[in-house]
């Protein structure tokens, strides 16, 4: 018989490098190269000012519902910037960032969000599953397609991004428990935006961390401020490379902040405190980078100018480029449900087409 305490063996850690005014600890300072740097404004600014077209897309009636990302981007790049193309993304959402940089084309995005079908297929030798909105289903697959690379002897990771709110679905659960168990390369970010629409954090978990959560799976746990692109770039770079050289599962935390909606279809000023916003939007990701890299003379107007000039310049090709593709026969939503198409949903269909006819709508294909 015995009672006493139990010393359990897991690693979790807090990382932040940048401070909010984008100075940086030089001690912790990855000293990456001018070029990455850049490349991780320029990535970062272009995730901001595809999410504020597609936002204004969604007003003018040109896609359905939209859920914006702002004040998410240092979360979505400086992870995806370390993966390698064979390695493998599993999304949620909102990661609309992600996509981009792993090669989707702008109108696809635009695509999913206006209700094409098109939009759900990931582009060819693009090694992501595609948007998921059953919130934490993407989760398993993470597990799924890590322990596969592991079985075939692959050095090939996979990472899967969840919301804060999924964590409480029995989805993340299940994948971390045989991620750990099975020891497969994968790595797991939560994006904790500290919202599941209404729901805030607190009430999500009485845990004091998300992050602490990988103890309970025997794997290695990190919270990182999800607004510092160095921080996390420097977690996401550790736990890849140590997945690729069979060490195992990580579970990342990033620590961000959902500065406007949920989705374009609710408004967060009946559920949440303005004032909250207005602390965050100072911690905003874009804002410290930019800070740092015109401290490092990186940066300045002219610069910035030109690279926004030329990010716009790419958003209109895709925006171009999404109207051209928008005839589609809308009849087409009888089609992939049922095998034998049941004869309630024939005569729907027939008196869809009947309707059709007598406005005379003329079907472009
Ligand atoms: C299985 C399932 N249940 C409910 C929903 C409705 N729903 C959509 S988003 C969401 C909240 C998700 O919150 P979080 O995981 O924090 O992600 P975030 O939206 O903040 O990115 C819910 C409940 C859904 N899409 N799927
Ligand atoms: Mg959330």
């Amino acid at each position: 018989m015995a009672r006493k305490k139990i010393t359990v063996d897991h690693k979790l850690e807090y990382l932040a490098i940048l401070d909010e005014h984008g100075k940086i600890d030089d001690g912790l300072d990855p000293k990456l190269d001018d070029n990455t740097l850049l490349e991780m404004h320029r990535l970062m600014l272009t995730t901001r000012l595809l999410d504020d077209r597609l936002l204004a897309m969604q007003r003018q009636g040109k896609i359905g519902t939209y859920a914006p990302i702002r004040g998410q981007e240092a979360v979505q790049i400086a992870t995806a910037m370390t993966l390698t193309p064979d390695d493998w993304m599993l999304q949620s959402f909102r990661e609309p960032g992600v996509c981009y940089y792993r090669g989707w084309p702008i109108h696809t995005i635009m695509q999913f969000w206006g209700g094409y079908e098109e939009g759900c297929t990931v582009p060819e030798g693009i090694n992501d599953t595609p948007i998921c909105v059953p919130v934490a289903s993407q989760f398993p697959h993470v597990t799924g397609v890590a322990w596969a690379m592991k079985i075939k002897g692959k050095e090939t990771v996979a990472l899967g991004y969840i919301g804060d709110g999924a964590t409480s679905e029995g989805d993340f659960h299940e994948a971390l428990t045989f991620a750990g168990v099975y020891d497969v390369p994968a790595v797991f970010v939560i994006v904790n935006n500290q919202w599941a629409i209404s729901h805030p954090r607190e009430m999500q978990t009485r845990a004091a961390t998300l992050a602490q959560k990988a103890g309970g799976y025997g794997i290695d746990g990190i919270q990182v401020d999800g607004n510092d692109p160095l921080a996390i770039y420097v977690a996401t770079t550790e736990a890849v490379a140590k997945a690729r050289a069979g060490g195992g599962p990580t579970l990342i935390e990033a620590v961000t902040y959902r500065l406007i909606m949920h989705t374009t279809a609710d408004d967060p000023k009946k559920y949440r405190d303005e004032a909250d916003v207005k602390v965050w939007e100072k911690r905003d990701p874009l804002i410290r980078f930019d800070q740092y890299l015109r401290d490092k003379g990186l940066l300045d107007d002219e610069r910035d100018a030109a690279m926004r000039d030329e990010i716009k310049k790419i958003i209109k090709e895709g925006v171009t480029q999404y109207e051209a593709n928008r005839d589609v026969d809308p009849r087409d939503c009888f089609k992939y449900l049922y095998e034998d198409v049941p004869e309630e949903l024939k005569q729907q269909a027939a008196e869809f087409d009947a309707a059709l006819q007598r406005e005379g709508v003329t079907i472009g294909h």
